[in-house]
C-alpha cells in the first residue's frame, strides 16, 4: 500500500511501528470511502490525521524502557539502556547507530525519539531514501590522510554540507603525517587552507606515532562524535590510540586502500574515556541531495561576501557575477568554488 512514501510523509511517519502506520493508513482509506475527507491523496489524509495529534500512540503490553542504539545489524540493534546492553529487534523505522528508542517489554524496537542531529545521505539504491549514517552526534570527525589514500579534498566538502544540513559540528582530522616529510607534506597540507579559511578546526595526527591526539582529545571531550571518511585512512587506528583498551581491528595497508578492504562493517559506538565515538565504515562515495544553485550557495558562506548584478545568479554564467570575481582574485578559494560548480551539475 505505501512502500513507496513521499520523503515528507516518510519523515513524519518514521517514529510510528509498521502496524501503527498501518493502522493510520487504513483510517485514512475508510475516511476516503465514507466521503468525508475528499481533497487530496491517502497521503494527505495521513498527515492531516497526524496533525490533528489524534494519530494512535505505541501501545505496549508493559511500559518500554529507552536506550541509546550503539550497534545495527540487518534484523537486530544494540542498545545500551541505563548502563545495560540488550539486543532488540527492528520490526518498524530503522534506526540509527546515536539514535535514542523505546524498547518495548517484548524486545522490539518501538518509537525513535526526534534526533537532535544526523548524518545522513541518499540511499546509494534508492535515491529518493534517506539513509542516516549517525544521529544525535554532537561533532563528526571527518578522517583524511596524507598518503595511503591521498587527500580528497572533493569528499571533504561533501561531508561538510551533509554535516551542516544535519546539524553537527565538523572536525577535519587529517592523519598520517608520519608518511611525509619537507615539501611533499608541505604541498599536500596546503590542499587544507580553504577549510582553514572557512574556520574548521584542523588536527593534524599521526596514530602510529601518537601525534595530535591530545588535541583531538581536547577538542571531542564531553561529545559523542563520529568518525567518518574512506576506508583505509586511520579512522580505527586513531579511536584505538585514543584508548589502549579498544582493540579495535584495523586493516592492512598492504592490501591496497579502500578495496575490499572494509575490517568496519558497521557502525559502532564506543565509550572512550571521557569521550565517546562511533567507528563508521568507509565509505566510497558520499553521495548529496541534489540542490539548486541558491540553496547549495548556502554551503558556501564565503560567497556572501560577493555582491552579484543579479539577485538569483547562479555564479555561473551570470555578467558581473562576484562570486565568479573573487575567486579569480583568490578571496574566495578558487578550488571551492570549483567544488561549488561540480555540485551543482550533480557531479
Ligand atoms: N603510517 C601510518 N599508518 C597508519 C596510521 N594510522 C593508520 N595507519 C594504517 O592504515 C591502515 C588502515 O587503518 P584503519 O584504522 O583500519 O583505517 P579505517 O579503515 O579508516 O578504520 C592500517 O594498516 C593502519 O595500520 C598512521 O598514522 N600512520
Ligand atoms: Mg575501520
Ligand atoms: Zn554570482
Amino acid at each position: 500500500l505505501k512502500r513507496d512514501l513521499p520523503r515528507d510523509v516518510a519523515t513524519k511517519l518514521a517514529h510510528l511501528t509498521t502496524n501503527e502506520q498501518d493502522k493510520l493508513y487504513k483510517r485514512a482509506s475508510k475516511l476516503r470511502k465514507s466521503g468525508r475527507e475528499k481533497a487530496g491523496s491517502l497521503h494527505d489524509i495521513v498527515l492531516r490525521l497526524l496533525a490533528e495529534d489524534d494519530a494512535p500512540l505505541p501501545t505496549y503490553a508493559e511500559p518500554a524502557a529507552i536506550g541509546q542504539v550503539f550497534w545495527v545489524g540487518r534484523k537486530t540493534c544494540k542498545v545500551s539502556v541505563g548502563g545495560e546492553h540488550v539486543e532488540a529487534r527492528i520490526d518498524g523505522a530503522l534506526p540509527s547507530v546515536g539514535d535514542e528508542v523505546e524498547v518495548s517489554a517484548a524486545g522490539a524496537v518501538g518509537r525513535i525519539l526526534p534526533r537532535r542531529t544526523k548524518l545522513a545521505r541518499p540511499d546509494p539504491g534508492n535515491p529518493h531514501l534517506e539513509r542516516v549514517i549517525v544521529a544525535n552526534v554532537d561533532k563528526v570527525v571527518v578522517v583524511v590522510s596524507v598518503k595511503t589514500p591521498p587527500l580528497h579534498p572533493r569528499l571533504i566538502d561533501r561531508y561538510l554540507i551533509a554535516i551542516e544540513a544535519g546539524g553537527a559540528q565538523p572536525v577535519l582530522c587529517v592523519n598520517k603525517l608520519d608518511l611525509l616529510q619537507g615539501a611533499e607534506r608541505d604541498e599536500e597540507l596546503a590542499k587544507l587552507e580553504p577549510y582553514r579559511q572557512l574556520g574548521v578546526p584542523i588536527v593534524l595526527c599521526s596514530a602510529e606515532r601518537g601525534e595530535g591526539l591530545d588535541e583531538l582529545r581536547r577538542l571531542l571531550a564531553g561529545s559523542l562524535c563520529a568518525f567518518v571518511g574512506h576506508s583505509g585512512v586511520g579512522k580505527s587506528s586513531l579511536m584505538n590510540a585514543l584508548d589502549e583498551r579498544l582493540g579495535i581491528e584495523t586493516g592492512a595497508v598492504s592490501e591496497g586502500y579502500g578495496r575490499g578492504t572494509h575490517t568496519t562493517t558497521a557502525s559502532t559506538l564506543h565509550e572512550l574515556e571521557g569521550l565517546r565515538v562511533i567507528d563508521t565504515p568507509g565509505i566510497r562515495s558520499f553521495g548529496l541531495w541534489k540542490m539548486g544553485p541558491l540553496d547549495l550557495a548556502l554551503y558556501f558562506p564565503e560567497f556572501e561576501q560577493a555582491r552579484c548584478r543579479f539577485r538569483d545568479c547562479t555564479h555561473t554564467v551570470e555578467p558581473q557575477c562576484g562570486v565568479r570575481a573573487l575567486s579569480e582574485l583568490g578571496v574566495i578559494h578558487p578550488v571551492r568554488y570549483e567544488t561549488y560548480l561540480r555540485l551543482l551539475e550533480g557531479a
